[in-house]
């Protein structure tokens, strides 16, 4: 693969390791044990075999690594950076088991050790360095860039906490730090020699006509590099995370020599503490100077790096955009633009129009949300404080604009009611913006950027999302890959279109009751992890109804839980109806400042407490939360789900990527149209899709008519019923008023409209029970879900960001 090398006399391909065969392969595990681990088989906890499996895996991963590394230096090809806050990556053991062709091996070595594969591989802590779905996407990307040979650095920051850890106290969320980085992490190498200098607030003058930044603090940003390996061993990439250290002047020895040591100390911790803390807000962004300084510690750090990187084979930076694209990964790295027009002015002696056309052709900027408490921006007088350079570089960027397009509509430029609004600014420094669904993109377009996109109507296009199939199906759900593999023969893992192979089996019986048999053991899976590591018990041949998501109103938990009182309340009724067994799963965390969302948690937990325990509903009915919902969750959760909850107001999910996840997996969907949902019924067949709820256009219409909840409220008896319930007590006994706070929304405001698609939804839910009474039909429908969702792969995703946005070809 890569030329033969000589180094100091050692030739590199003398190094790499052959694949290994089953002894091979347990001498290497066995000698890790001793010589890494420091133990011996006899003595070895799991953490200590978990450990030794690491590092055997990774022995195998750095061969790609290095190949892949000296492949694009020698032809010298152009980069992707990947510049985001978040990688919600979850555990790479398995993955990089999968994607090197050892998952076979390393069982069977295992298996004659008497011990358990899956058992060792579920002890690895996840990483979560993400809140949801924008990182998640970032992780999924990262894994197709490896597998499709593009050559690529995710850069990230490499949060000591990431995403908090949840329980339940009372029903009620309770955060506590989360600690991956507590235990030795195998997969990381840190380079030392790879620190760069972040520099915050101080002052700009001019001198000799240029402007010249003194920061008044200073920061180290030093890499830890994880390689990511793509499926098929062929190509790795790496993973760049910058973890803050104090650079040697931020400690004050006088001070400290005066006896001050805690002042002396604290500059020190200042920058620490940068690298301290995951922000736990999914889709907000808090108007907080540490926000904006951990976005310009990731973002300068990057840029640097870019540059080192290329003048160390390059000399004319006017050629950069022929070697380099950088993807910001929403406006959290905006800050990228201003930053490379300060380095190619201030450092390089760039015209300031040059340095701006030369950003635009590297930069791009992904839309991933129109909520308006999700669209960044910053105070004038914040940003001065903090990076007063690229304020007035952004003050510049606004006076060139408005020069540039004549008079502007009100409302329009950079700056508004003294606001630095990041997305304009990422717009207007990228040369593509994309959205992530047809829907999306196109609402990007009308509402978010409108006369942006009139004065650029070739910037805006559309990349759906998707998700990586050797996560999500391969590693997730064992029992359907090998049903593909033997339908289809290998190879649907990077051919995911493939899957459509399987509609020519869709009126075999044998065919459909291998496929109902592989759902039937995720269901089985799903239900021993419930009961060993939860103490939930459920039943194994009910209907598997999953929403799992970050907690939020415009994702409509509420209007899932206050259905499954409904369906309580009716089986009550009428218990020998010939009611569908349910199981009603949820699974997700809200920011700790979100309180109606942690409201909803609570009711969530409130109701199943009643239900659950209820001998009337209770082999009919079953609600369960369990607490702490994270990527490894997902991956036990997904494959058993009958039912795909993607219930979100109408033009407000800007794509989802779960419900991709689900439909590979054979969960039927009921949905609204909105986000991607769009595009999997559409790919689906909409008579393979439960569609309820208004459109987004009813949705902005439905928004204008007062008193629009009470009204929907009043016509419909079901959730009227319900509202009852929940203002007697019925959940909350003795407090009674304990949901006063969601009951007066709901009447009184309902911005996401739950009163409004209540009745839809609950006729929709109806329709799921009948269909599902009818097996052969719901058999058919979930193996169509699963032959036309190959589109939904990252493969493909990624692909149109190579040819449309970063106009890259893939080494492989
Ligand atoms: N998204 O997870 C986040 N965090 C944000 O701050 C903004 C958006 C989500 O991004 C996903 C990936 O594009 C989308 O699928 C999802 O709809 C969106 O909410």
């Amino acid at each position: 693969m890569s030329e033969s090398l000589e180094v100091h006399g050692v030739d590199l391909d003398d190094l790499t390791l052959p694949e290994p065969t089953p002894e091979q392969f347990r001498r290497s595990l066995l000698h890790h044990l001793q010589y890494t681990v420091g133990t011996d088989p006899e003595h070895a906890s799991k953490f200590d075999w978990r450990m030794a499996l690491s590092y055997t895996i990774r022995d195998r991963a750095l061969e790609p690594w290095f190949s892949a590394t000296r492949r694009t230096w020698n032809e010298d090809r152009k980069r992707v950076y990947y510049l985001s806050m978040e990688f919600l990556i979850g555990r790479l053991l398995e993955d990089a088991t999968i994607n090197l062709g050892l998952r076979d091996v390393a069982v069977e070595v295992f298996d004659r050790l008497g011990l358990d594969f899956a058992d060792i591989a579920d002890d690895e802590p996840d990483a979560a360095l993400g809140n949801g779905g924008l990182g998640r996407l970032a992780a999924c990307y990262l894994e197709s860039m490896a597998t499709l040979g593009c050559p690529a650095y995710g850069y990230g920051i490499r949060y000591e906490h990431g995403l908090f850890k949840q329980r339940f106290e009372g029903g009620r969320q309770v955060e506590a730090p989360e600690d991956w980085l507590v235990t030795d992490n195998p997969w990381s190498f840190t380079r030392p020699e790879s620190a760069y200098p972040v520099g915050f607030r101080g002052e700009v003058v001019e001198q000799d006509g240029r402007q010249v930044w003194t920061p008044q603090l200073q920061v180290l940003a030093e890499a830890h590099d994880t390689p990511v390996v793509g499926y098929g061993r062929q190509w790795a990439n790496t993973l760049r995370l910058w973890a803050a250290k104090p650079s040697a002047d931020l400690f004050d020895l006088e001070r400290f020599n005066a006896g001050d040591f805690t002042a002396a100390a604290e500059p020190e911790a200042w920058a620490r503490t940068l690298s301290r803390v995951l922000y736990p807000n999914d889709t907000t962004s808090r108007g907080k100077e540490l926000r904006l300084s951990q976005e310009y510690f990731l973002t300068s750090a990057s840029v640097q790096d870019i540059v080192r990187r290329y003048l160390e084979t390059h000399d004319d930076l006017r050629r950069l955009p022929e070697y380099v694209a950088i993807q910001m990964n929403d406006t959290h790295p905006a800050i990228a633009g201003p930053e490379l027009i300060r380095l190619l002015v201030d450092d390089h002696g760039f015209g300031f129009d040059a340095a701006v056309d030369l950003s635009t052709q590297v930069l791009g900027y992904t839309n991933h949300t129109l909520l308006p408490e999700a669209l960044e921006h910053w105070s004038v007088g914040l940003m001065r404080k903090v990076l007063p350079r690229h304020l007035q570089i952004i003050e510049q960027l606004d006076r060139r604009d408005a020069e540039l397009h004549g008079p502007r509509p009100e409302g329009v430029g950079l700056i508004l009611d003294d606001q630095v609004k990041m997305g304009d600014l990422a717009f207007v420094t990228s040369h593509k913006i994309n959205g992530v669904s047809a829907l999306h993109t196109d609402l990007v377009r009308r509402d978010l950027f409108p006369a942006l996109d009139s004065l650029h109507p070739d910037r805006i296009v559309n990349v759906t999302n998707g998700v990586t199939p050797r996560r999500w199906i391969a590693l997730a759900n064992p029992p359907l890959a090998q049903l593909l593999t033997d339908t289809l023969g290998s190879g649907w893992e990077t051919d995911l279109e493939r899957l459509r192979g399987l509609e020519d089996h869709v009126d075999d019986p044998a065919f459909r009751e291998a496929f109902g048999a592989t759902k039937r053991q995720a269901k089985e899976r799903l239900a021993g992890w419930l009961a060993d590591h939860h103490g939930i018990e459920v039943p194994k041949d009910a209907l598997y109804d999953v929403q799992v998501k970050r907690l939020h109103e415009y994702k409509r938990q509420l209007m899932n839980i206050l259905w499954t009182i409904a369906h309580w309340q009716r089986i009550k009724r009428d218990p020998g109806a010939g009611w569908v067994p349910r199981v009603k799963i949820f699974g997700g965390k809200a920011a700790p400042s979100y309180d109606m969302a942690k409201d909803i948690i609570r009711l969530i937990n409130d109701v199943a407490a009643v239900v659950n325990a209820d001998p009337e509903t209770r082999d009919l009915l079953q609600v369960v939360y369990p607490a702490n919902y994270n990527v490894s969750m997902a991956e036990k959760l997904i494959p058993a789900a009958d039912l795909s909850e993607q219930i979100s107001t109408a033009g407000m999910e800007a794509s989802g990527t779960g419900n991709m996840k689900f439909a590979l997996n054979g969960a039927l969907t009921i949905g609204t149209l909105d986000g991607a949902n769009v595009e999997i019924r559409e790919h689906v067949g909409a008579d393979n899709f439960f569609l309820f709820g208004l459109t987004a256009d009813e949705v902005t219409a439905r928004r204008n008519e007062p008193d629009h909840a009470r009204t929907a409220i009043e016509k419909s008896q079901a959730m009227r019923d319900v509202l009852q319930a929940i203002a007697e007590g019925t959940f909350s006994p003795g407090e009674p008023n304990r949901y006063g706070g969601i009951l007066d929304m709901l009447w009184n405001s309902d911005w996401f409209l739950v009163a409004s698609d209540f009745d839809s939804y609950d006729e929709t839910q109806q329709a799921v029970d009948r269909t599902y009474l009818d097996h052969e039909r719901w058999q058919r429908m979930a193996i169509l879900n699963v032959a036309r969702t190959g589109y939904f792969s990252s493969d493909r995703s990624v692909r149109e960001y190579m040819s449309h946005i970063w106009n890259i070809t893939p080494a492989l």
